[in-house]
C-alpha cells in the first residue's frame, strides 16, 4: 500500500499527525492494523514503559500529569495512552483537565492518546499495548499507560510495562483485601495518593506489611509511597524517585530483557487466543457442525457434554486454513 508506506515514512521522520493516523488504523483493526503493527515493531524497545493502574478517581490522570512534567524537566519526551472508560469515543482526549492543559500548551514533547476500553474495564486491553508500541517506535523516551482496574484479572497489566504503579487512596481501604491476590502481586510501586486526606499513613503501613511478605520471595521489594497531587511537584517527588529506583533495578543484569521477553510471550499468547476465539464460530467447522450436533442433543440422542467433546475434538484435529 503506497499510502501506508508514505505514512510510515512521515512517521519515521517524527510527524505527529502520521503517528496519530497509524494509531487510528490500529484501533480500527483488520489487515491494515496488522500491517502497521508489523511495520512499527522493529523500531520498538527503546522507550521506558510505565503502567499506572488503580480504581477510577484515585488520581491516576493527575499523577500522570505531574510525572509528565517531571520527565519533561529532564528533557525526556513523553507519550501517554489512557484507557478512558467514561468515553465511548476513541481518539477523543478526555483526560484530566490539567493533562489537557499540558497538551494545549503545544508541547510537542507530550503526546496523549485516549482510548475507549471497549467495555472491558477489568483488563488493560491488548490495544493499549499496541498503541504504546507506536509511541515507542515514534521515539518517545517515556510511555505511560493509564488503566482503570481493581480486580484480579487485571494482573496481566504486568505485560504492558517495565514498571507497574498501583494507585490507591485512603478511601479505598476496604479494597486492600480483594487486591491482595491481584494487583498488589504485580505492582512494582504502590502509591497511596490523596495523602492530604486522613487515613493515608495507616493504609501505607498495611500495604507495607503485605509487601514485606512478598519481598521474602522477590528480588524487588515494592516501595509504598505517599503522594498528593494537590501539592504538585513536592507531593509526587516520592513516586518519581521510586520509579527511578525501579528503573535502576531493571538495568541490573538481564532483568529488563527477561521481563520484556516474558511480556512479549504473554502478548503473543493473548493474541493467538483472541484470534482463535474470534475465528472459531465464523469458521466452517464449528459454525455448521454445531447446528447439526445440537439437533442430536435436543433430540435426546447425545448428551450436551459428549457433543461438546466431539466438537472440541474436531477443532483440535482439523487445522483451520487461514481465512
Ligand atoms: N485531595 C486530593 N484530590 C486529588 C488528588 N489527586 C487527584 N485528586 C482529585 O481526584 C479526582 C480524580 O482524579 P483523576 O486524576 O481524574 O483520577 P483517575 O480517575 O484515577 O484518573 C479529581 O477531582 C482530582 O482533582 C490528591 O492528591 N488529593
Ligand atoms: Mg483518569
Amino acid at each position: 500500500m503506497a499510502h501506508l508506506q508514505q505514512l510510515l515514512a512521515r512517521f519515521a521522520a517524527g510527524d505527529i499527525p502520521a503517528a496519530s493516523r497509524l494509531m487510528t488504523m490500529i484501533e480500527r483493526g483488520g489487515d491494515n492494523a496488522e500491517r502497521v503493527l508489523d511495520a512499527v515493531y522493529p523500531r520498538t524497545g527503546k522507550a521506558r514503559r510505565i503502567a499506572i493502574t488503580g480504581p477510577g478517581g484515585a488520581g491516576k490522570s493527575t499523577l500522570i500529569n505531574e510525572l509528565t512534567k517531571a520527565f519533561r524537566a529532564q528533557g525526556k519526551s513523553v507519550g501517554v495512552i489512557a484507557e478512558d472508560p467514561s468515553s465511548p469515543f476513541s481518539g477523543g482526549a478526555v483526560l484530566g483537565d490539567r493533562v489537557r492543559m499540558t497538551n494545549a500548551c503545544g508541547d510537542a514533547g507530550v503526546f496523549v492518546r485516549s482510548v475507549a476500553s471497549r467495555g472491558d474495564l477489568s483488563a488493560l486491553s491488548p490495544l493499549a499495548s499496541d498503541l504504546a508500541d507506536v509511541l515507542d517506535a515514534f521515539g518517545r523516551d517515556i510511555v505511560i499507560l493509564e488503566s482503570m482496574g481493581a480486580s484480579q484479572v487485571e494482573t496481566r497489566i504486568r505485560f504492558s510495562a517495565d514498571t507497574v504503579v498501583l494507585v490507591l487512596t485512603p478511601e479505598g481501604g476496604d479494597e486492600i483485601q480483594s487486591l491482595k491476590a491481584g494487583l498488589l502481586e504485580v505492582a512494582d510501586v504502590v502509591a497511596v495518593n490523596k495523602s492530604d486526606r486522613s487515613g493515608a499513613e495507616s493504609m501505607a503501613k498495611d500495604i507495607h506489611a503485605i509487601m514485606d511478605l512478598r519481598a521474602a520471595h522477590d528480588e524487588w521489594r515494592p516501595p509504598v509511597v505517599m503522594t498528593s497531587s494537590r501539592d504538585g511537584e513536592a507531593g509526587t517527588q516520592s513516586l518519581f524517585d521510586a520509579l527511578h529506583a525501579h528503573a535502576l533495578h531493571l538495568e541490573d543484569g538481564q532483568r529488563r530483557a527477561k521481563r520484556r521477553e516474558s511480556a512479549l510471550r504473554a502478548r503473543m499468547q493473548i493474541r493467538i487466543e483472541e484470534s482463535v476465539r474470534a475465528s472459531l464460530w465464523q469458521g466452517p467447522i464449528l459454525g455448521e457442525r454445531f447446528d447439526a450436533i445440537f439437533a442430536r442433543v435436543t433430540a435426546g440422542s447425545l448428551s450436551p457434554w459428549q457433543a461438546a467433546r466431539e466438537l472440541a475434538g474436531s477443532v483440535r484435529l482439523e487445522p483451520r486454513s487461514s481465512a
